[in-house]
C-alpha cells in the first residue's frame, strides 16, 4: 500500500536548469536542418531527465523552445492539447488563433485554447523563439487526443487586430457575451502591460517572503487563471532578495524574463539569468534569490489540481 499511497509526493522530475546561450545553438541549427512548414511544428523539446523519453518537462506538462524564422509559416491545425507561448526573443513574428493575429514581444504571454485554429508566421527580419507549454501528458492521461490539419497553410483572418484585448482586455465586457470554452479570452497578455503592474506593486507594497511580487495571468470572466489546465504567474525579486524556502504540489516550469539570480531547488543552487528555464518538482523546497531587480515567468498545472481539490502548499 504504501507505494501506491505514499506519505509525501514521490515523483521522478528532477529540478533543472537550461541555459538558453546552451540551447540557442542547437535551436538555430535545427533551423537550417528543417523548415516551420516540413516540421508543422519545429520545437526543440525540454526533456526532464528525469523521465527521459517521454516528451515531459513535468510529470504533467510539456515545455520546449519553438523557433518561426523570418518569411516562415507553421501551417495551421487544432487538437485537443491548450498551448501557452512565453515570447523570449525576436519581435513583430505573430499568431494567428481563431481568426485573430497577435503579433508578438519579448516576454508576452499568448494563449492558445484546447481546439481552436492556429497557424504561426513571422513576417518580420529576425527569428523569433518562444517557449511553449502544453497540457500534453494531461491529455494522454486521459486519452483524449485529437488533431486536425487545415487544408490551407494560413488561416482566414476575420477579426481585426486586437479585437479581443478591446473587447475583454480593457475592464470592460460585452453584454452579449459570445466567448465559448474555459480559456480566457485575452489573446495576448503583454509584457508591457504586466510590467507595469510588477513595477506598481514594488514601488508601493512590501514584498511576500517566499514570492516577492507575484501575479497569476487572470480570466476576465471569471477571475480564474487564464486556462483551464495550465496556471500562470509573473513575479518580480527585488534586488537582493532573499526569499524563504516554500513548497507546493504543482511542479513548476520558471523563465527568467530580467535580471540575475539564483534558486534552490530542494538542496541544489541553479544560478540563472535572461531566457534561462528551470523546472521544480513536486513538493520540492524552492527559495530564489537575486543579485538584480529580477522578473520570472512560470507555469504549472495548480490550474487542474485547485479544481480537483488536490493543491496544498508549504510557506517558509
Ligand atoms: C504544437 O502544436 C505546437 O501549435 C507547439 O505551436 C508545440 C509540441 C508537440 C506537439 C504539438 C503549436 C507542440 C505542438
Amino acid at each position: 500500500m504504501s507505494s501506491l499511497i505514499t506519505k509525501e509526493p514521490k515523483s521522478d522530475c528532477q529540478p533543472h536548469l537550461w541555459r538558453y546561450d546552451d540551447v540557442r545553438p542547437a535551436l538555430m541549427e535545427a533551423g537550417d536542418i528543417i523548415s516551420a512548414k516540413e516540421a508543422v511544428r519545429r520545437v526543440l523539446i525540454l526533456e526532464n531527465p528525469g523521465m527521459t523519453g517521454q516528451s515531459k518537462i513535468t510529470t504533467s506538462l510539456y515545455g520546449g523552445l519553438q523557433l518561426v524564422l523570418p518569411g516562415e509559416v507553421a501551417p495551421c491545425h487544432r487538437h485537443s492539447q491548450s498551448a501557452l507561448r512565453f515570447v523570449l526573443e525576436g519581435q513583430g513574428a505573430h499568431t494567428a488563433v481563431d481568426g485573430e493575429k497577435t503579433y508578438m514581444s519579448p516576454g508576452d504571454f499568448v494563449t492558445t485554447p484546447s481546439m481552436a485554429w492556429h497557424d504561426h508566421g513571422n513576417t518580420s527580419d529576425q527569428p523569433m523563439v518562444w517557449l511553449d507549454g502544453l497540457d500534453i501528458p494531461i491529455v494522454q492521461f486521459f486519452d483524449a487526443s485529437f488533431v486536425e490539419d487545415l487544408d490551407k497553410d494560413e488561416q482566414k483572418i476575420t477579426k481585426p487586430a486586437n479585437t479581443s484585448q478591446f473587447l475583454y482586455g480593457e475592464g470592460l465586457l460585452p453584454l452579449e457575451n459570445d466567448h465559448h470554452g474555459s480559456c480566457s479570452p485575452v489573446f495576448n497578455y503583454t509584457y508591457e502591460k504586466s510590467r507595469r503592474t510588477l513595477e506598481f506593486l514594488r514601488s508601493t507594497q512590501d514584498s511576500d517572503r517566499n514570492h516577492g511580487y507575484k501575479l497569476h495571468y487572470s480570466n476576465p470572466l471569471d477571475g480564474g487563471y487564464a486556462m483551464p489546465t495550465m496556471a500562470t504567474f509573473l513575479q518580480m525579486l527585488p534586488k537582493g532578495f532573499a526569499g524563504q524556502p516554500y513548497r507546493s504540489t504543482d511542479a513548476t516550469v520558471f523563465v527568467c524574463v530580467e535580471g540575475r539570480g539564483m534558486t534552490n531547488i530542494g538542496g541544489q543552487d541553479f544560478a540563472w539569468s535572461p531566457r534561462d528555464i528551470f523546472v521544480v518538482p513536486s513538493w520540492q523546497k524552492v527559495s530564489h534569490q537575486a543579485d538584480e531587480e529580477s522578473v520570472l515567468f512560470s507555469y504549472s498545472d495548480r490550474a487542474v489540481q485547485e479544481k480537483l481539490g488536490l493543491w496544498r502548499e508549504q510557506k517558509g
